[in-house]
């Protein structure tokens, strides 16, 4: 159990806490914040006694440090301005389409820009304060990536990792950002920076080249740093690639309960018992690519290659930075795409698509994982999809059939499942009716193979593949940072 001790040898560093701030009238609480970060990092935490720096979802609020579950977490507080500026601003309509190669057109502002560094380096003054004499500190994501070089002038005494949860782009596309050489020097004060694909590693060590002319050679980059007595040394960076991945036994579990299959068959009972069940499980996000699926989907009833009596397509589209106005337009886009294909193909008794636009509980999910046949990620851009993971670790009866983009970063690792280009909308039929009517041995062998990946590769192999690496890298010689499994 962490203690309120005033520092500590292992620190996460992340937008949000694992914990959100919820007030019900006049009364505070502290409720776990959903999200595979919090799974993949909650044992590493628990591991080591460390302490997580972030925001606790809630504006205008200060919060003093507490202990929750095994780990110090270290509330950072925003204004109402600099959550719509730093957070929705920056980091979700400026970085996020940039990133997700422009699929949306960025925003580029000066003042979200300033929230943006002003917040980051609040996050890295409180890193600092927590973090032990030589600690490990593990920055998340895109919304910090300022704070490793801020971390490093405070503390050049840390070992810094940084890991980038979407991708990186090309340099081509990268070039637009007004402020890209600060947010590659902000990345560069990292010992290690972790992505989810080699290709993205690879942008990122070309940006590196264009911009500062740094030796970048496969996965190691040299970046020159001055001593305090004026003279210049090569500090040595590690910029590769490690899969993010899930809980992969816990899915498994879940989809072992009784409970959890009856719920699996019941689902199909109240979709009216359709002969394909077709899924699509997203945060409502354009970079998921669900309108390219619906097309393709009303297509098929259109062509009459599936029909409304034996197929549906069951799309969970959980709401998403519904104050961004690309998400409210993209919403209405969606929305109405639903109606016209359920108005053009529904019968009575019979929608084409079921839509819902809300977030369910776990057990719930995996019952909806069990009960689809055809699972459909179509992603135009991401940086890995935890979903199509998550869906083969709870096909424990080696069923369903997986539909991936090429362009999710987890088709790197998931290559028996049924790949597609999400724009080549023919395309997508024709893998979506190959799904259909794959014979039960094809689908068993191909379930099994990605099934055998995930399981070797699950969270835990993540986060301590990339410690690993960390630990490595630390010039200063780093504490060791234990396993979840160590304990
Ligand atoms: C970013 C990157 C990368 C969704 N709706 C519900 C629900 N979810 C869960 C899923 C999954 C998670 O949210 C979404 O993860 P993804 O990986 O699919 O996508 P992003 O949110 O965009 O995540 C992505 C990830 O970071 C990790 O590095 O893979 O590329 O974009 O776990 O299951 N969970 C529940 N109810 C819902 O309604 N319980």
């Amino acid at each position: 159990m962490a203690t309120p001790q005033n520092t500590f040898g292992f620190v996460v560093v992340s937008n949000r806490l694992p914990v959100d701030r919820v007030e019900h009238g006049g009364d505070g609480q502290w409720q776990r914040s959903p999200g595979g970060l919090v799974t993949a990092l909650e044992p590493v935490m628990q591991a080591n006694d460390g302490a997580w720096v972030g925001w606790p979802g809630i504006a205008d609020r200060e919060f003093e440090p507490f202990e929750n579950d095994g780990a110090w977490l270290v509330p950072v507080p925003l204004s109402e301005d600099e959550v719509a500026d730093y957070y929705e601003g920056f980091s979700n309509d400026t970085l996020w389409p940039l990133y997700h190669d422009v699929i949306a057109q960025p925003s580029y502002h000066r003042e979200w820009w300033e929230a943006y560094v002003r917040v980051n380096q609040r996050f890295a003054d409180a890193a600092a304060k927590v973090a032990d004499e030589k600690a490990l500190v593990w920055v998340q994501d895109y919304q910090l990536q300022l704070v490793p070089a801020m971390l490093r002038e405070q503390r050049p005494d840390l070992t810094i990792g940084f890991f980038n949860h979407i991708p990186f782009p090309a340099y081509g596309i990268y070039s637009q950002l007004p402020w890209r050489k600060q947010i590659v020097a902000g990345l560069l004060g990292a010992d290690v920076i972790g992505f989810q694909r080699a290709a993205d590693a690879g942008n990122f060590a070309r940006a590196v080249r264009r911009l500062f002319g740094y030796s970048a050679k496969g996965t190691h980059l040299e970046v020159p740093e001055t001593r305090p007595d004026g003279s210049t040394e090569m500090r040595h960076v590690v910029a590769r690639h490690f899969p993010i991945s899930i809980d992969v036994a816990g899915y498994e579990e879940l989809a072992r309960t009784a409970e959890v299959q009856a719920r699996a068959a019941e689902i199909r009972r109240e979709l009216g018992d359709p002969a394909i069940i077709m899924l699509g499980v997203d945060r409502l996000d354009y970079t998921k690519g669900i309108g390219h699926r619906m097309k393709a989907f009303g297509e098929l009833l259109a062509d009459g290659r599936l029909d409304v009596e034996s197929s549906m397509l069951v799309q969970v589209a959980s709401p998403s930075r519904e104050r961004v106005e690309t998400y409210k337009t993209l919403r209405d886009e969606i929305e109405l795409t639903v109606g016209r294909i359920n108005g053009d193909y529904g019968h009575i008794g019979h929608q084409a698509i079921n839509y819902l636009h809300q977030s369910y509980p776990r057990d719930e999910m995996v019952a909806l994982f069990l009960a689809a046949d055809v699972m459909l990620v179509t992603a135009l851009r991401d940086g890995m999809n935890l979903v199509a993971k998550e869906y083969v670790a709870s096909r424990i009866d080696e069923g369903g059939v997986l539909v991936l983009s090429e362009f999710a970063g987890a088709a790197d690792e998931l290559k028996s499942a049924l790949l597609i280009n999400p724009h080549d909308i023919e395309g997508l039929k024709d893998a979506m009716m190959t799904a259909v009517s794959m014979t039960k041995k094809e689908r068993q062998t191909r379930m099994r193979s990605l099934r055998k990946r995930v399981r070797e590769h699950d969270v835990e192999f993540w986060s301590a593949s990339f410690l690993d690496v960390l630990r490595k890298a630390s010039p200063a010689g780093a504490p060791d940072v234990a396993d979840p499994g160590d304990a």
